[in-house]
């Protein structure tokens, strides 16, 4: 079916999860929803929130601008807005648009008949970033570890909270977490690449189908996961990503305090090795 037509046939009421029929409607290509509206609204009111305090600070270039978190002596108190307020509300608002896209993500897929594995999958997005805006400064006691809000400013926050671990590249999650990262674009080159040699011949060719795509994989390292097996696997591969990321930040300060390095001493410490003369501690 031409998608124009599918889309005449599929866009019916229904399958909504609050509101009824009333936000059950589309704005041209967006379906909109209560939580479409939810959306707009949160989003507009960080984005409000946001030109607000940059109006209060040094800079309008988008760079440099930065929304601070409260100072670390304010607890997980209030802060007053131009002392880490205005950074509390847009968390909040934040917050309220991301739960609500995964929302408006899950009443599409409904009206659809679809599985839930995309909002399942944003969801370790938002969960990646509650960890570092929320749990692990709840944690640690201090809205101030959460990180600023600023296109530069991030990046300092990052680079500090590493260094404040010593390097940060010894933290194991940290490892786990990159790994699977450098695994997911491997799996979508080789995906993208296979899908595209077999379904996409030059012109005159015949298209090849997925046991063509099988046998190259079995020919080449004696096994293929499979046309679905593969979205399988890159999905697990995604969210493990990110799980893996919120592990290593969150551990970071809460459970352990030291340099990363100090970590593997466990390693040195093992019972076979400990007190031998001439071992591994020298
Ligand atoms: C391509 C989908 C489109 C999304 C885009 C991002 C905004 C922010 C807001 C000025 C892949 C839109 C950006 C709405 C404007 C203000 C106040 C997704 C695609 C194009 N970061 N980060 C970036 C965010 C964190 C880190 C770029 C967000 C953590 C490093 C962009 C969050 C840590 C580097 C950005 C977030 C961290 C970046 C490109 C939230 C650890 C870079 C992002 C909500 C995760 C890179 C100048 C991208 C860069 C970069 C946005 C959190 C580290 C500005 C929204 C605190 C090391 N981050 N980031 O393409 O060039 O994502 O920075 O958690 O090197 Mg970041
Ligand atoms: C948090 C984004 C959530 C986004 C959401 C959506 C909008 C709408 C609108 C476009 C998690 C936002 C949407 C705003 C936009 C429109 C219209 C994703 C999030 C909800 N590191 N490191 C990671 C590497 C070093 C450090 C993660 C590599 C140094 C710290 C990943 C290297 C030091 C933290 C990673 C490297 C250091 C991390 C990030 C290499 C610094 C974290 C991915 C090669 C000196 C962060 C949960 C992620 C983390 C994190 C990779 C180096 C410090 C595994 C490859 C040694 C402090 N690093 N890192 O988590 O775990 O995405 O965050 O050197 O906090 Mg690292
Ligand atoms: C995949 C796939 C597959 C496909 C695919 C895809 C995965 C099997 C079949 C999909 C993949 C692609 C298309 C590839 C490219 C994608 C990426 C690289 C990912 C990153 C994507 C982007 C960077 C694009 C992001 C764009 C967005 C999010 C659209 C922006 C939209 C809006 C602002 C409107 C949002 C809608 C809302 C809120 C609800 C509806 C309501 C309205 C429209 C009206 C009400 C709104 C208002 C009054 C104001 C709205 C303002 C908002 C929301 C705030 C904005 C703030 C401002 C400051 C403006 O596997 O194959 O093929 O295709």
């Amino acid at each position: 079916m031409a998608l124009l037509s599918f889309e005449r046939k599929y866009r019916v009421p229904g399958g909504t999860i609050i509101g009824g029929n009333l936000f059950d409607f589309w704005i041209g290509p967006f379906y909109v929803g209560f939580f479409g509206v939810a959306v707009a609204f949160f989003a507009l009111m960080g984005t409000f929130l946001i030109f607000y305090g940059a109006s209060m600070g040094d800079t309008w270039n988008p760079w440099l601008i930065s929304i601070e978190p409260p100072e670390l002596s304010v607890g997980l108190g209030f802060a007053p807005l131009n002392e880490g307020g205005i950074w509390q509300l847009v968390t909040i608002c934040a917050h309220g648009a991301f739960l609500s896209w995964a929302l408006r993500q899950v009443e599409i897929s409904r009206k659809l008949g679809m599985g839930l594995h995309i909002p399942a999958a944003f969801s370790f997005a938002i969960l990646a970033y509650t960890t570092l805006v929320v749990i692990r400064p709840v944690l640690m006691g201090a809205w101030g570890h959460g990180f600023p809000y600023g296109i530069w400013s991030h990046l300092d926050w990052v680079n500090n909270v590493g260094y404040a671990y010593g390097n940060f590249h010894y933290n194991p999650a940290h490892m786990i977490a990159v790994s699977l990262f450098f695994t997911t674009t491997l799996a979508l080159a080789l995906h993208g690449s296979l899908i595209l040699s077999a379904a996409n011949p030059e012109k005159g060719n015949e298209m090849r189908v997925p046991e063509h795509e099988d046998t190259f994989f079995r020919d080449f390292i004696g096994y293929s996961i499979g046309p679905l097996g593969i979205h399988r696997l890159g999905l697990l591969l995604a969210l493990n990503a990110v799980l893996w990321s919120a592990i290593c930040i969150v551990i970071s300060g809460t459970v352990w305090f030291d340099a990363w390095s100090e970590w593997w001493y466990w390693y040195v410490d093992l019972p076979f090795w400990v007190n031998i003369e001439g071992g591994i501690n020298g």
